[in-house]
């Protein structure tokens, strides 16, 4: 058999369970304004209910988040995050689901694994929080490091590339180095290319053409397409006409799901997990058929 898109180049996270396929990622977003699913799962029952379901349906851990990263986006106070985040952990770790943070500030992360997660998902890599790097250090959780090259609000002016898929790899390489480098574990460690962020259509599109080198940077990959603009852009077609609203871009997300867990994928992160769990799975049977 031909390892090269197996489970074996696919890479393992120290403290977290090993599955045999890409695994998926279920999205509770406890937030009144996501783009994609924002205020649909807006209090602890709801939230903590919905990340149950993602489970039923096949998601393998849920990624829970109090603050919304769509472009554009104004801040969240940290008050109101932990009050948004920390139940939902809490509520989700004690039924035995594989939890984890999407926070980029350390003291919410800090207190989402003392409620339970087991994964700190920073869409700034550590750059938005000078405390966060030592947090996950101390705390000996895996961490995720997403390509960010600054906040929400200002983030679609910095998509400017020469060539995406060389600038993004240089400079998650700079990050994964100064992360190590400030005391996380290598095995610890989840590289993530930040679709979306600061990134237009087309660079999105490069890059989950080629996530194989990606790859090469030698961690275990998390790729988030889910309902993203770009696939509003293709579903618009070539004439450019009005995009799909985000919450009929899951065909399409699963689409991206299979073709990312065929490169290697370790993760990928989705707000329905039903249609990726099963392209997932047939990722995995064709690796066998190799
Ligand atoms: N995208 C969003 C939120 N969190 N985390 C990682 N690791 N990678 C991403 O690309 C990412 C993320 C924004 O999407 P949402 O608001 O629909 O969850």
């Amino acid at each position: 058999m031909n390892t090269n898109h197996g489970a074996t180049t696919r890479g393992r996270v120290t403290g977290l369970p090993e599955w045999d396929r890409c695994a998926v990622m279920g999205v509770v977003n406890v937030t009144p304004d996501s783009f994609s699913d924002g205020g649909r799962w807006f209090d602890t029952t709801a939230a903590v209910k919905r990340g149950l379901d993602l489970v039923a349906q096949g998601a393998d851990l849920v990624d829970v988040g109090g603050e919304s990263t769509r472009p554009g986006a104004s801040r969240v106070d940290a008050e109101e995050e932990l009050r948004r985040v920390v139940p939902v952990v809490r509520g989700l770790a004690a039924e035995g689901i594989v939890v984890s943070v999407d926070t980029m500030r350390a003291e919410v992360a800090a207190r989402a694994v003392a409620a339970g997660a087991r994964l700190v998902n920073d869409v700034s890599g550590g750059l938005a929080d000078p405390g966060m790097i030592p947090a996950v250090a101390a705390a000996e959780v895996p961490f995720v490091v997403m390509h960010w090259r600054g906040f929400s609000a200002g983030m679609n002016s910095l998509a400017v590339y020469g060539d995406v898929l060389a600038e993004v790899t240089v400079e998650l390489r700079d990050r994964i180095d100064a992360v190590i480098a400030s005391g996380i574990a290598p095995g610890r460690l989840v590289v993530d290319p930040g679709l979306g962020f600061a990134k237009n259509a087309e660079h999105d599109l490069a890059l989950v053409a080629h996530l194989r080198e990606l790859r090469e940077l030698g961690f275990p990959l998390l790729v988030a397409a889910s309902r993203k603009r770009f696939l509003g852009r293709v579903l618009a077609g070539p004439e450019g006409g009005a995009p799909p609203p985000a919450r009929e871009r899951d065909a399409a997300t699963a689409a991206v799901s299979a073709i990312a867990a065929h490169q290697g994928a370790w993760a990928v992160r989705v707000h329905e997990v039903r249609a990726t769990a099963d392209a997932v799975r047939v990722a995995r049977a064709v690796e066998g058929a190799l």
